[in-house]
């Protein structure tokens, strides 16, 4: 299975975002649909069983803690990225904490043979994806507060329709 670890989105920020996103981000590519929204904190890749499991008691293993506090990112900023051909939503300002979380999964990822990471962590929320030119830019930029207090370990299905993503585990996050 296909796997990564993410914040989810709750239903008042997803919303927030799709009605922005109808409102004035348009652009020339697949939406991703509302439900799909999520901040990818470290990408796994394929894992059978085994490993799931490996990766699982690996994560409650971590020092007390560690996962820094649940916390809030204000996503006030839109971007593209052409190689990956995605326009997306996200925080202006640095989110550190969040920051050395991804960095934790990721290592923790290394564990079960995820390809290390060399980019550094963009939190961003995939608003459109297949985007082979830039979008316009927005007249008014989003102004959306995501909130969050576990992250979560998400299957990555593909179908017909697309991706779906189930959450397999939940990992609570200090208040
Ligand atoms: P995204 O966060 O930019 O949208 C599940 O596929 C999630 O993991 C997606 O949200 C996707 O990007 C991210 N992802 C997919 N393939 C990836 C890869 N090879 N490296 C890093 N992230 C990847």
């Amino acid at each position: 299975m296909r796997i990564f670890f993410g914040l989810e989105t709750d239903s008042d920020t997803r919303r927030a975002l799709a009605d922005w996103r109808d409102r004035y981000g348009i652009a020339a590519g697949r939406a991703v649909p509302a439900a799909n929204f999520h901040i990818t904190l470290a990408f796994i890749g394929e894992v059978d069983n085994r490993r799931l499991d490996t990766l699982c008691r690996a994560v409650d293993a971590l020092e007390p803690g560690p996962h820094g506090g649940a916390g809030k990112i204000l996503l006030d900023q839109v971007g593209y990225w052409p190689k990956p051909g995605i326009y997306w939503a996200g925080p202006s300002q640095p989110a550190p904490e969040l920051a050395a979380l991804a960095r934790k999964l990721q290592h923790v990822g290394g564990m079960v043979g995820a390809r290390l990471e060399k980019r550094p962590f963009a939190p961003h929320v995939t608003l459109y994806r297949g985007c082979t030119e830039p979008p316009p830019a927005p007249a008014v930029l989003p102004a959306i507060t995501l909130a969050y207090a576990h992250f979560t370990l998400f299957e990555s299905q593909l179908g017909r329709q697309g991706a779906s993503y189930q959450a397999l585990e939940h990992w609570q996050l200090e208040p």
